[in-house]
């Protein structure tokens, strides 16, 4: 038996530790590190199932090529003529730009951007603007700081007040309720800010459910309160601009005008006020469902401002935790953006017409990896149609997933633990090594190496090294050079980031044009979907506990309705039962789903969990919104209504 130290790759703020033991050539168990000094030591669902799931008898193990409908199994050599005679050809006729190059949050390791760097050596590609995920609510906090910074986790324990601000820590965040704990345990008080009463509301100080899509009039109701009655802090005023405009904003906020608009009492917002403006200093955590709206953008935006009213800026305990952007200056540009020559971005939230309209060159080729666009883009049936349109598709993947099914070249990758990778996350500062622990499966290769042999074959420039070891060296030489960093180090543990701050914005130095806090005035919108007579719910579909995304959905047996959650008195409104089947319908399509009653949702909100397969029986994007939003582009997801009714 040997045991390794490794990293989850997953797209989640948590980055575990790993302990992975190997016996004649596989892996047998994987455990959470007790030595990590933030996962410390366990894991969540999907950590506890990578082994099912690497072991699972629906890997890809070849090479397939889709001919005449159906599947034939090529061997790489074959697979790299393909690729390289394909776009050779689109990119002779066309241009690069001709090609899209999609990616994904499938993995977190470093070397899988060397797809980007093959689509740079190819003259550079039409790549996604934007962001499918948090593209909102990071345009927002650029606007007003400069770049994302965020506190360590520990530094909550500094903190009086907890707000989780349409954060689920329990269900997207686990590692963090350890600490959440430990900080109320010595005396914080948790406030709870989400339409959903999630399991951290149950013994909150205070929960308050705003309608969807509405917290940024509630911040500015709040605002409203902490200036009336003299809450404000001073020490910001001059390390600021706007700060008079975002006061004059925040006056016509009255808590009456925020109860009419978010549908909290306004005596409850003026206790969400006093508490957030006196028990100092208090630390926010944003999620990512608040920004999900046609407003998300200004929403986020004027909880930072509500932040910065309150002194809660650069303080010990305080801050507004979106995410952060360390490392990437530590790291060799691994996808050589000096290779590109020209390149053409298309708004995510609206990629399926970005794609069919495309002119100058049009998409003829789309190569997407770690991702799973017909899942996961809104409006899939837009989706489908545009992937339809487009002339040769290849996906790398270690699934069959719904976006291969509609490929025509689909290639095998590793699973993590078959090969060595660097893993850093953009919501803590620790960087994590996953060494190669068993040999893959079948011709199953490292995105790192796919790309390195097929920029090798179609001989472009640029791929200098040929083995992930040799890349990752590469890549970690700056903070090798700089800070001592080297893999030795990294599989002994995850290393901290040394320069990333333990309190963001500490000196109150921000990275803005003018060096200040930006408040915002921008005017207060609401949502470009609000509930009608004939769609009188508004649909949320969020992370689910046991996925990431649409990843783990295919382990489970069997094809059933999706579950709809809503309200009790929303149900029987409809004369529906618990567990009866129904339609869900939306301006997009609609979906058979079974309805659970559910009191932890408010009425006039549906909740669904996005990420299950549509050959599974899901496909909750097919419900959906595509339309760009206030900022980012971010992707609007949950500004969506819908009606349920008797199937
Ligand atoms: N309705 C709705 N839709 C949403 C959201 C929502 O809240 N509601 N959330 C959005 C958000 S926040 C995000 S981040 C996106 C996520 O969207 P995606 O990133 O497209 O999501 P995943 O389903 O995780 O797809 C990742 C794929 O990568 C594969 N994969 C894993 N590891 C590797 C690897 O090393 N190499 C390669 N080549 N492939 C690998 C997996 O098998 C999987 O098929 O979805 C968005 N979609
Ligand atoms: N288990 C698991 N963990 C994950 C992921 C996963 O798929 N599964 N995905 C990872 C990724 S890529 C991301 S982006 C994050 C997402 O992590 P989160 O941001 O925590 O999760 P989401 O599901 O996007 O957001 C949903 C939460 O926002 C609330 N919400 C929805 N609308 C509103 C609103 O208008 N106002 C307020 N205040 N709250 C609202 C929902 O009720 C829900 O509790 O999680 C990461 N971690
Ligand atoms: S998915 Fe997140 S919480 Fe689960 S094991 Fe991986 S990093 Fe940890
Ligand atoms: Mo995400």
């Amino acid at each position: 038996m040997k045991i390794y130290k490794s990293t989850c790759p997953l797209d989640c703020y948590d980055t575990c530790g790993l302990l992975v033991y190997t016996d004649s050539g596989r892996v047998v168990k994987i455990e959470g590190d007790p030595d990590h000094p933030l996962t410390r030591g366990f894991l969540c669902p999907k950590g506890y199932r990578h082994l099912q799931r690497m072991y699972s008898s629906q890997r890809l193990t070849t090479p397939l090529w889709k001919k005449n409908g159906r599947w034939i199994p090529i061997d790489w050599n074959q697979a790299y003529d393909l690729m390289a005679e394909k776009l050779t050809a689109i990119k002779e006729k066309y241009g690069s730009t001709a090609v899209l190059l999609y990616t994904g949050g499938g993995s977190n390791g470093i070397l899988n951007n060397l797809d980007a760097r093959f689509a740079n050596a190819l003259g550079g590609v039409t790549t996604p603007g934007g962001s499918i995920c948090w593209g909102s609510g990071y345009a927002a906090q650029e606007e007003d700081f400069g770049m994302l910074q965020i506190h360590d986790w520990p530094d909550v324990l500094n903190s009086k007040l907890i707000v989780l601000w349409g954060r689920d820590p329990d269900t997207t965040n686990l590692h963090l309720v350890p600490f959440i704990k430990e900080a109320r345990e010595k005396g914080a008080r948790l406030m709870v800010i989400n339409p959903l009463k999630i399991k951290m509301a149950e013994t909150a100080d205070l929960h308050l459910a705003p309608r969807p899509g509405t917290d940024g009039a509630l911040a500015l109701a709040m605002a409203n309160v902490i200036l009336a009655e003299g809450m404000n802090n001073y020490a910001i005023l001059q390390k600021s601009s706007n700060y008079r405009n975002f006061c004059q904003l925040a006056e016509k906020f009255t808590p009456d005008r925020g109860e009419e608009i978010t549908g909290i009492p306004a005596e409850k917002i003026r206790q969400a006020a006093r508490m957030y403006g006196s028990l100092k200093p208090a630390s926010i955590f944003f999620g990512y469902g608040l920004q999900r709206y046609a407003n998300g953008g200004k929403t986020v935006r004027y909880i930072d401002s509500l932040a910065a009213l309150a002194g809660n800026i650069g303080v010990p305990g305080g801050g507004v935790n979106y995410a952060h952007q360390f490392w990437l200056e530590f790291f060799n540009d691994i996808k050589g953006t000096h290779l590109a020559e020209r390149r053409r971005s298309l708004a995510t939230p609206i990629l399926a017409d970005e794609i069919l309209n495309a002119a100058d060159p049009p998409i003829k080729a789309v190569i997407v990896t770690r991702s799973n666009p017909v899942n996961q883009l809104p409006n899939t049936r837009k989706v489908k149609q545009a992937f339809d349109a487009v002339d040769f598709t290849v996906v790398v993947d270690m699934f069959m997933t719904d976006t291969a099914e509609m490929a025509d070249l689909v290639l095998p990758c590793t699973y993590f633990l078959e090969e060595e990778n660097l893993i850093t996350s953009s919501w803590n500062y620790y960087l994590g090594y996953c060494p190669r622990v068993v040999e893959p499966p079948g011709q199953c290769k490292p995105d790192a190496v796919i790309f390195t042999e097929l920029a090798g074959r179609m001989g472009l420039p640029g791929f200098d090294f040929k083995t992930p070891r040799q890349w990752l060296e590469w890549v970690l030489q700056p903070a090798r050079e700089k800070y001592g960093i080297t893999i030795e180090q990294l599989s002994q543990g995850a290393v901290r980031h040394p320069e990333a701050p333990r309190v963001a914005w500490e000196n109150l130095q921000f990275k803005t044009r003018d060096g200040k806090f930006q408040f915002c005035s921008e005017e207060y919108r609401g949502l470009k979907e609000p509930p009608t007579e004939e769609y009188p719910l508004q649909l949320i579909t969020a992370h689910h506990r046991r996925y990431i995304h649409s990843q783990f959905h295919n382990l489970d047996t069997g094809q059933c309705r999706m579950p709809v959650f809503i309200n009790p008195r929303e149900a029987e409104k409809r004369g529906l039962k618990d567990g009866e089947p129904a339609v869900i319908k939306t301006p997009r399509g609609e979906l058979q789903v079974e309805v659970s009653a559910s009191r932890r949702v408010p009425e006039g909100v549906a909740l669904m969990y996005q990420g299950r397969w549509l050959k599974l029986g899901g496909g909750v994007n097919q419900l959906t919104p595509d339309f760009v939003p206030d900022k980012g582009p971010g992707t609007p997801f949950y500004d969506c209504r819908c009606e349920i009714i008797k199937s």
